[in-house]
């Protein structure tokens, strides 16, 4: 991997600099979570885009709660990888740091990782499908496997849903303005992902009109490529830990 382009940007990455990161599956692919989109990706003979919407669940909520009960099962037997640390790190390091992840996982939270914007919401929540009055908007629920399937609503005995974002639903406000600021920043690193999720891939872009830095690490080429200013197409878990910060 280029010495000069590891060189490069570790130059950038002084105390005071503004740090954003934004996460893809690829982040946790070392660690033996499945990628959306990757060669495992495929879950049977679904395809996620088919499975991660509201219409697939109104449909056969039973089916949707195996495929995510399958992967919480998998998640849960994952630990953080190298990628996760360095991140974790970086977010105790730099004060303006903020990390954006489009993964559901819960890996950056488990290794430590301070201040997290999680777009696309956790595969460790639930919340009511019919969103009870008794009930909380969402709340923490680890069975892994699931006592149930699908789960019920503990105050109204409905369904209850994973508490993810789907395919056509919008994303949390609150969410979407602070991954908005952050992307105001000196230096903004995309890791592991494919680039063609929105709004997430827009924060790129966002970032390159606010005249940051922009890094893209992915083994492979994404839309996001050829408007990066510094490409190292490797492994995040090789490329992160490689920087040796001033
Ligand atoms: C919305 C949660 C509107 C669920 C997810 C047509 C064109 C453009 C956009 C659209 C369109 N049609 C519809 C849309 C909008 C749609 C969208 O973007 N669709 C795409 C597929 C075209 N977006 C939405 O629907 C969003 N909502 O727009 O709402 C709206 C607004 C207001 C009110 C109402 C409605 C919602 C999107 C969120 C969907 N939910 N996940 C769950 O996880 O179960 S998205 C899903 O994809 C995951 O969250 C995942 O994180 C995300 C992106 O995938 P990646 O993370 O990039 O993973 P992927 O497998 O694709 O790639 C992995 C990468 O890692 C690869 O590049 C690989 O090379 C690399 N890699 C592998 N190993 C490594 C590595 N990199 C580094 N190191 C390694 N070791
Ligand atoms: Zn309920």
């Amino acid at each position: 991997m280029g010495r000069a382009s590891l060189e490069q940007l570790a130059q950038r990455l002084t105390r005071d600099a503004r740090i954003t990161v934004l996460t893809g599956a690829g982040v946790s692919a070392a660690s033996g979570v499945p990628t959306f989109r990757g060669a495992g990706g495929l879950w049977k003979q679904f395809a996620p885009e088919t499975l991660a919407t509201p219409q697939a669940f109104a449909r056969d909520p039973a089916l949707v709660w195996e495929w995510y009960d399958w992967r919480r099962q998998t998640i849960a037997a994952c630990a953080p990888n190298a990628a996760h640390r360095v991140l974790a790190n970086w977010s105790r390091r730099f004060p303006s740091f903020q990390l954006i992840t489009q993964n559901v996982d819960g890996l950056h939270e488990r290794a430590g990782t301070e201040r997290v914007l999680r777009l696309h919401g956790s595969i460790w929540e639930v919340s009511c499908w019919q969103r009870c009055a008794a009930a909380p908007a969402r709340w923490r629920n680890e069975d892994a496997p699931l006592q149930r399937i699908p789960p019920t609503c503990p105050h109204c005995g409905g369904l209850v849903r994973p508490g993810v974002v789907w395919f056509g639903e919008g994303l949390d406000p609150d969410v979407l303005d602070a991954a908005q600021a952050a992307s105001d920043c000196d230096v903004f690193l995309t890791v592991g992902t494919s680039s063609v999720v929105y709004p997430a891939a827009s924060f790129f872009e966002e970032a390159r009109r606010h005249g940051a830095f922009t890094v893209e690490v992915n083994p492979e080429a994404t839309p996001a490529s050829a408007m990066a200013d510094l490409v190292f197409r490797a492994p995040a878990e090789v490329v992160l830990p490689e920087l040796k910060l001033p």
